[in-house]
């Protein structure tokens, strides 16, 4: 553990600061420490040069005149860098993938009555049969549920066609371009498979048609990760609406018997926050006021969405969680779970519980999902909680004061249902106004992670900040949207931060809604939910009667950790949407494959941008990333006809 650090330089979040200090007098190493442990970063392994696909290597490129050239098998820079990208891109789609067939699967198992989920979603299981070409009539919700599940899951397994999922939710222009590559895909696991033996020893060494893999590996991602799971999500659980909720450490209580839920899969998360309320009384027994399920990560985000389930923090200062001593147990299913929990865990009275029947930590309990036994897991998950709470050692117990308010909610249904109190006809058009006059210069989505490489929560808030200020209205997903709420960014007094013409027209929207205004940054979501803000665009390109290439909008992740923030950035730049990155990608040290991705149109002889209308942007300075998206925003409205003021920066 290092001794001597300052946690101001680590994070933003005095919560978070104060458990840091905290574990470090309590001699607990988090993330945090071993970021430091880990400098400096190997160049090769930073600039994708370094190749581990045989046992003729590992083999590595040199940077300078002298040194390798080739690997042993002769492969070059490009294609070293081009086939490691191909496979991060894998290793980013495929956890969503999964995500994705558990929902679909969850909800089989729910139609045909085996497993203990009711279906809330009806309205989102009407529109998506009825847009699959289901007909309705005479079917039970139950036999159309198991209709749409049996399509969903022949996504995993049709072997001509087109992703069926694609087709239900992309842009006919998209569309068009993705055909004319000859790059869409027909099955996300085959198109795993596909991409994986591409990027084997002695196969695919094309530079082009690797990066051409890595764009079908996004639509994958986008598709059959991202909206397949939100849909699907959303028929079991309910589409989200308007909640209000409380982030920070905070959240956790002292006098209750406190869950954290930590992952993404809202099967899990849900039937834990189901059993709490069922057992909340056996808390009262045992001397504490109830039992709080909190929220960490995208399991926070599924359940803050649709229940209004607090969030205590993201990703980076996981650990620190059990740090305040005050956590019974901690449940995680799969994705961005830290197996340092473990460790931290055992210097407290926590309980670390994995639920995935695959996914286990070392040391950890297990107390297994299965969609049939889901109300089992429930029961036994939150008892195991209720047994620990009589082991709190209340001399380890600090919880950072304070809580933020904020709202989440912002499904694309329910932006369209606020601005209908705006244009009941026409939802988008006082939208599209705003955004022609310049009221809204533009959106930007900003997504994705903490790291502890970066000062946590510091480039997502800076970032929202400076586009507010002028007037881009921000939406957020993931553990950047956590960044935002911690510091006020959910809340209608985040307005303070935007310039006024955008001030006004979320003052306007709120008013219209009961009230005092829209939050700066509208929270659309867990990761996978960034299929809402895909959804948002298609709708306003449709309306517009644009590409979602030619919108006004861009994309960034200025923290990112996982290389699902690739995989999701991937699927944006293939409809044409810009997006940036506050850390490195590994490409730097291919020419060819950096300058495809990050390129202008014209400036190579292959860039995205010419290929879709979008690149990668690779800023580490939050400021001057929002101003370099400022002026592609400008340009994408300028090539619209639309007036843009001045920037000064
Ligand atoms: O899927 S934002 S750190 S928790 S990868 Fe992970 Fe990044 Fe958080 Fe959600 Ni997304
Ligand atoms: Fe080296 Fe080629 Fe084997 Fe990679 S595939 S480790 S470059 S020999």
């Amino acid at each position: 553990m290092i001794k001597t650090f300052l946690a101001t330089d680590l994070t933003i979040d005095t919560g978070v600061q104060e458990l840091l200090l905290k574990a470090n007098s309590e001699g607990i190493e988090t993330a945090f420490d071993r970021a430091k442990q880990q400098e400096p970063h190997c160049k090769f392994g930073l600039a994708g040069v370094c190749c581990r696909r045989c046992m003729m290597g590992p083999c590595r490129i040199s940077f300078g005149e002298k040194g390798a050239k080739r690997g042993v098998c002769g492969a070059t820079a490009d294609q070293i860098v081009a086939r490691n990208l191909l496979t991060l891109i894998v290793d980013g789609a495929t956890p969503h993938v999964e995500h994705a067939r558990e929902v679909a699967h969850t909800l089989l198992e729910a139609a045909e009555g085996i497993a203990p989920y009711e279906i809330k979603g009806k309205d989102k299981l009407w529109k998506i049969a009825l847009d699959l070409g289901l007909t309705l009539e005479g079917k039970s919700t139950n036999e159309v549920a198991k209709e749409v599940a049996l399509i969903a899951l022949q996504d995993f397994q049709k072997q001509t066609g087109v992703a069926t999922w694609l087709s239900l939710h992309a842009h006919a222009k998209s569309i068009e371009t993705w055909e004319k590559l000859n790059i869409l895909p027909r099955n996300a696991h085959l198109e795993i498979a596909n991409a994986i033996n591409k990027a084997a020893m002695g196969c695919d060494s094309d530079p082009l048609n690797l990066l051409l893999g890595v764009m079908t590996m996004a639509l994958v991602e986008g598709y059959d990760g991202l909206h397949l799971s939100t849909d699907l999500s959303d028929v079991l659980f309910g589409t989200p609406k308007l909640v209000k909720a409380q982030y920070n450490m905070g959240v956790i209580k002292a006098d209750y018997v406190n869950i954290a839920v930590h992952g993404h899969i809202p099967m899990v998360s849900e039937k834990v926050v189901e059993w709490s309320r069922k057992l909340n009384g056996e808390a009262k027994a045992l001397g504490a006021q109830g039992i709080n399920v909190i929220g960490i990560c995208c399991s926070a985000n599924e359940l803050l969405m649709r229940q209004g389930v607090s969030v205590a923090t993201n990703f980076a200062s996981q650990e620190l969680a059990i740090v305040t001593g005050a956590l019974e147990a901690m449940v995680v299913d799969a994705q961005c779970i830290m197996p340092g929990l473990q460790k931290v865990a055992e210097c407290y009275h926590t309980e670390l519980i994995s639920t995935l029947p695959n996914i286990k930590i070392e040391g950890s309990s297990h107390v297994e999902f299965s969609p049939a036994k889901a109300d089992q897991m429930g029961e036994e998950i939150v008892r195991k909680a209720l047994d620990r709470y009589s082991e709190r050692d209340m001399v380890k117990l600090q919880i950072p004061k304070g809580t933020v308010e904020a709202y989440a909610g912002f499904s694309v249904e329910q932006i369209i249902e606020v601005l209908s109190k705006i244009n009941q006809e026409d939802p988008l058009q006082p939208f599209i106004q705003a955004l022609t006059d310049g009221d809204i210069l533009g959106v930007v989505a900003i997504v994705g992670c903490t790291n502890p490489r970066v000062k946590q929560d510091w480039a997502n808030t800076e970032l929202a900040k400076e586009l507010l200020k002028h007037n881009v209205l921000i939406v957020a997903t993931g553990c950047s949207a956590h960044s935002l709420g911690k510091f006020g960014l959910l809340s209608p007094e985040g307005i303070e931060y935007c310039g006024p013409k955008l001030a006004n027209v979320l003052k306007t929207i709120g008013e219209a809604n009961g009230l005092t205004s829209l939050p700066p940054a509208w929270h659309m979501g867990s990761c996978v939910d960034n299929s809402r803000i895909d959804d948002l665009l298609v709708a306003l390109a449709n309306r517009v009667g644009v590409g979602v290439r030619d919108l006004p909008v861009a994309g960034s992740s200025p923290e990112p950790q996982s290389p699902k923030a690739l995989s999701i950035g991937t699927f944006f730049i293939a409809q044409g949407v810009d997006v940036h990155i506050g850390l490195n990608a590994p490409i730097s040290g291919s020419p060819f494959v950096e300058n495809a991705l990050t390129g202008d149109k014209g400036d190579f002889a292959v860039t995205t941008d010419e290929l879709f209308g979008g690149k990668l942007i690779y800023e580490e300075d939050p400021i001057k990333a929002a101003h370099i998206l400022l002026q592609r925003i400008i340009k994408k409205r300028t090539a619209l006809g639309l007036q843009s003021p001045d920037l000064e920066f």
